[in-house]
């Protein structure tokens, strides 16, 4: 069985987690936190230098980590949530978004939301300059889903995932997502979409088998 070495509350870990429960791929849980120093343990530093979660262990042994990378795995072994290679500009969208989401989202919008969420000290420069940010970030999704439902046009994919994890939890962060009604729109989209699984629910410290 895979294991997903994660932290409740990482928006990075339950893009991973949330993507095995879609798939059904049976997974254990493993709880391994940046708050009790786990991640830099040398057990776990031994699986992962970088000394960072999500990190996912395959049935042979073989680890991954960054979370794209994990979802751009099991959305190609799983033939899920990604465009054909015959459509590469449609699969090179899906990058896109990802990419946007590792460079221009998630270091704003991720990091002062923990800022705000484990107290972690920052200046107000900083925290002003996190939320110029991320609302620039936010305006740039809201551009796209108002003319088209997913990130990357009519269907579902590991984009959204991606994207996902972090902007519905924005708020924590103290981001407006009240200006952003096309994203608001999207978030409830995805939520009531079936197999949707919340962050506490896929963090927590369990085995997941599927039952049917
Ligand atoms: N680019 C990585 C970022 C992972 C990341 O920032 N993980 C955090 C927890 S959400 C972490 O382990 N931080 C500890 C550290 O960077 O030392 C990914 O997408 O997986």
């Amino acid at each position: 069985m895979m294991k997903l070495y994660a932290m409740p509350r990482s928006g990075n870990c339950y893009k991973v987690a949330w993507m095995l429960r879609l798939l059904k791929v049976p997974h254990q849980i493993v709880t391994t936190s940046i708050l009790d120093g786990s991640t830099k343990s040398p057990a776990f530093m031994d699986k992962n230098p970088n000394g960072q979660v999500p990190l996912l262990e395959l049935e042979d042994g073989r680890f991954l980590a960054e979370s794209g990378a994990m979802l751009l795995y099991l959305a190609e072994t799983q033939k899920s949530f990604l465009p054909p290679t015959d459509d590469p500009f449609q699969r090179a969208k899906v990058f896109e978004w990802m990419f946007f989401e590792q460079y221009s989202h998630e270091p704003s919008i991720a990091v002062r939301r923990a800022n705000v969420i484990f107290q972690r000290p920052c200046d107000d420069a900083k925290m002003k300059q996190l939320l110029d940010k991320g609302h620039h970030a936010l305006g740039v999704m809201e551009r796209q889903l108002a003319t088209t439902p997913f990130l990357t046009g009519p269907d579902f994919s590991v984009a959204d995932i991606a994207l996902y994890a972090y902007t519905h939890v924005a708020a924590e962060g103290e981001f407006e997502l009240t200006r952003f009604p096309h994203v608001q729109t999207w978030l409830q989209r995805i939520q009531g979409m079936p197999g949707y699984v919340d962050m506490d629910s896929c963090l927590q410290e369990e085995t997941f088998v599927p039952t049917i």
